[in-house]
């Protein structure tokens, strides 16, 4: 007889425990996030925008910034977001959403994310990946007034822009180390 019992309570909490992941998949949209199999990784970041308010994003997460760093979306958007790295294993967090990814060397990673409220979402690096860790970070504008698809444009040009003067650091760096005397102990 108490057998019976512990059965049936068993199996209540069983269908319980069901219910509850049936709920947080339906109503706070919590899902088991994917690994693109057939899909080479990408060293370059890039936002397309597929439809009104549908947007395709690649993340580039590299030590220690993610490419693009910043991206203007439309409200109410759903953006499919592509992750992946060509150095070490980063984390990927959107801040206020579900959002929360490793970025593996060699694998691409992927989640859907639906952006409902206007605001500026921060995506951070969660997962130690070096001396300046703490400042890998880039930024999300989620916001009516900006036309989307001009900002998409607009974004393009500023990761140009962006890329060239990442090229302007590394030549100057490049003459002042060819400009420093060496020293014979090698040192600087
Ligand atoms: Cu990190």
């Amino acid at each position: 007889m108490v057998e019976k019992r512990v059965a049936i309570v068993a199996l209540a909490f069983a269908i319980v425990l069901t219910g509850v992941i049936a709920l947080t998949v339906r109503v706070f949209g919590v899902e088991v996030p994917d690994c693109v199999v057939d899909v080479q990784p990408f060293r370059q970041g890039n936002v397309v925008e597929k439809a009104p308010k549908r947007y395709e994003i690649h993340y580039v997460a590299r030590m220690w910034k993610f490419d693009p760093p910043e991206i203007t979306l439309a409200p109410r958007s759903i953006a499919d977001i592509y992750l992946s790295t060509p150095d070490v294993v980063h984390g990927t967090q959107i801040v206020g959403t579900n959002f929360n990814l490793m970025a593996v060397p060699g694998a691409v990673n992927y989640a859907r994310v639906k952006f409902d409220k206007e605001g500026d979402y921060l995506v951070v690096c969660n997962e130690y990946c070096g001396t300046s860790h703490h400042n890998m970070a880039a930024v999300i504008h989620v916001s009516e007034k900006a036309a989307a698809h001009r900002n998409v444009r607009m974004h393009r040009l500023s990761l140009g822009g962006r890329q060239q003067a990442d090229r302007h650091d590394i030549q100057r760096t490049l003459r002042q180390h060819a400009r420093a005397p060496r020293r014979i102990d090698g040192r600087r």
